[in-house]
């Protein structure tokens, strides 16, 4: 935990892993976050570190992750990294006492990351944040606040549509399941306040423009604690933009959101229309922005406040595998699959 103090000086942040997300973070922490900087940057590909650190002012590439982790120059880390690293990574953070922002997924199997809940339990202090980002979008932070405001009386269900332009090739079936709709799932833990007890996946003709091999679209079907029932359309490689909406239906109405609206332009004679967005990039490029800026401001604060987290905690990262675990059994059998998870009053502190 950061001891020195930082009233008067920037958190000095390591960024693990620099690719797509990674990289993405530590230009938005050298140019929009305030009260921190990139100290530390690290990659399993040394030069393409050792070259972003280059661009940045009093930044260094470590190339041992943890290494990088218990330096004494480094008040806090961001997890980028391929997720079967993140086990040990986070256990070392976790040892060096170190508040960590962790992409998803918090680990790759359901041992392992109860195990991290358990470790972070036993310190009695929260340190590991989970990177689902869509909880600091405004239009989510809108749809939760108008659920929970009562307005629209109870929640019965929620419909999803989760539409990517295109995948790398190394995107399989079972990934649309861990890396997408791992989303979704926080979503409906997040807007529902309920736990996902079972998932079913259903397979649709795929589309013949898909990689061979690849199910997609797939449409899942969670039911949660309280008999909510929330459907996922996952399509992948639409080939035509990145598109993410939400629809809820509740006793006294509905409500929508990720319409993308945006600016409306009436342009040549006949035709009108807006930008399309081409990934979650630039539709969550906001929402990163906010999740980043608290997660900072809270790790500032946390000598005082003694928590080192503002947004999803180890236990959404633990429920979140939990429940993708089930989704990729029900992606082989196509039957529903009852989510495995321990009761959370288990673990003291979790
Ligand atoms: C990717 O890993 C993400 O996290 C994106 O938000 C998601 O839309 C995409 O499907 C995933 O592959």
């Amino acid at each position: 935990m950061p001891d020195h103090n930082l009233s008067d000086q920037d958190l000095r942040v390591a960024v693990l892993g620099v690719g797509l997300m990674g990289a993405d973070h530590v230009a938005r922490i050298g140019s929009r976050i305030s009260g921190a900087r990139v100290a530390v940057v690290n990659d399993y590909v040394t030069e393409k570190a050792e070259q972003l650190a280059a661009t940045i002012p009093g930044c260094r590439a470590i190339a041992d992750p943890l290494e990088a982790i218990a330096d004494p120059a480094v008040d806090a880390v961001v997890l980028a990294t391929p997720g079967p690293t993140h086990e040990k990574q986070l256990l070392a953070c976790l040892e060096h006492r170190k508040p960590v922002l962790c992409e998803k997924p918090l680990t790759t199997d359901i041992d392992t990351s109860l195990e991290v809940v358990r470790r972070e339990a036993e310190l009695g202090t929260r340190l590991i944040q989970v990177g689902f980002m869509r909880r600091f979008d405004d239009e989510y932070a809108h749809l939760k606040a108008l659920i929970d405001g009562g307005e629209l009386g109870a929640p019965l269900l929620l419909h999803c549509v989760h539409r990517n332009p295109a995948v790398p090739d190394h995107f399989d079936s079972v990934m649309t399941v861990r890396d997408s709709l791992v989303h979704e799932v926080d979503v409906t833990r997040f807007l529902l306040d309920d736990e996902i007890t079972s998932v079913q996946i259903v397979k649709p003709q795929p589309n013949s423009l898909a990689r061979e091999g690849l199910f997609d679209p797939q449409i899942a079907i969670l039911e949660t604690a309280g008999g909510r029932h929330v459907d996922v359309e996952l399509f992948v490689t639409t080939g035509v933009a990145y598109e993410v909406r939400t629809e809820l239906v509740a006793e006294k109405g509905s409500a929508m959101i990720g319409l993308d609206v945006g600016l409306v332009r009436k342009g040549a004679p006949g035709v009108w229309g807006g930008t399309i967005t081409p990934s979650f990039k630039e539709r969550f490029g906001r929402a990163y922005d906010t999740e980043i800026q608290r997660w900072v401001d809270a790790v500032r604060r946390g000598a005082e406040t003694g928590n080192y987290v503002d947004g999803p905690t180890a236990w959404d990262g633990y429920a979140a595998t939990a429940v993708c675990e089930a989704g990729v059994q029900a992606l082989q059998s196509g039957q529903p699959v009852a989510v495995t998870m321990v009761d959370r009053a288990s673990i003291p502190g979790a």
